[in-house]
């Protein structure tokens, strides 16, 4: 059966710490959901090609200075800002594989002390994602990978806490992938995990909305 070009496409979310191998793994299912056929793209949050974009790249780079609950609400913005192509795109067929998502606002925003439901309330609304991957890596391994850089949440201690409070987001969209492993094992279990949820998208799934 030719699947390709019909009905929806798929919202693919990679989740996880700093270091993890989202941006890279991101980047292979790409090609090869592109070398199959499917119209597909790669998104990531922040996008920071947008003017709520670069108020949040200002902050990351220590170049300017925000309340926790201004960035946390800017972070909400650069998703709505998306979400009315996001919705276009997968109603057009297009499957969007997309580096962090309302997962990594929550998470890193009640890293800091800040109430969950708080967090959470400016993300319902936003579309959610079929699945959820989340890319598992011990914050002391991830660290090992390259080393931390300057960017505003990466040290150790903090990225335990986000680690802690991921876990406690799980729900039955998530699948978690041991990061720990080759990239070329967690890359097949991403093609699969791809595969079935654009299978299950064409199979008439409907588009539901976070947090409901
Ligand atoms: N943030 C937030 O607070 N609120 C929000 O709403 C959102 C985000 C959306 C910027 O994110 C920060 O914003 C982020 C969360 C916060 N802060 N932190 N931490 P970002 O996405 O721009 O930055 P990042 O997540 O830190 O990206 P990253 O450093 O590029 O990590 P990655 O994409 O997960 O990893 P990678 O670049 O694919 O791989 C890192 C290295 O590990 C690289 O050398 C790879 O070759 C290597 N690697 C990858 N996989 C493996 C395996 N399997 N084995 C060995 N080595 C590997």
């Amino acid at each position: 059966n030719d699947i390709r070009g019909c009905s929806r496409g798929s919202l693919i979310v990679l989740e996880g710490l700093d270091r993890s191998g989202k941006t890279s793994q991101c980047g292979n299912l790409l090609a090869y959901l592109q070398g199959k056929g499917f119209s597909v793209e790669a998104w990531q949050f922040p996008d920071r090609s947008t003017s709520v974009g670069k108020m949040i790249s200002a902050y990351l780079a220590n170049e300017s200075q925000l309340d926790d609950r201004t960035i946390h609400l800017l972070f909400s913005a650069n998703r709505w800002e998306k979400r009315a192509l996001m919705e276009n795109k997968l109603k057009s067929g297009t499957t969007l594989i997309v580096d962090r998502y309302s997962y990594s606002g929550v998470a890193f925003s009640a890293a800091k002390g800040l109430n969950i439901e708080w967090c959470k309330a400016p993300e319902v609304g936003l579309i959610a994602p079929d699945v959820v991957v989340y890319l598992d890596v011990p914050p002391e391994k991830a660290a090992e990978r390259g080393g931390y850089g300057l960017e505003k949440y990466e040290q150790l201690d903090f990225q335990g806490k986000v680690a802690e409070h991921y876990h406690n987001l799980l729900d039955s969209s998530w699948e978690i992938v041991d990061g720990s492993q080759s990239i070329e094992s967690v890359e097949r279990q991403l093609k699969d995990l791809a595969m079935h949820s654009i299978l299950t998208c064409q199979r008439g799934k409907p588009l539901t909305n976070l947090w409901s």
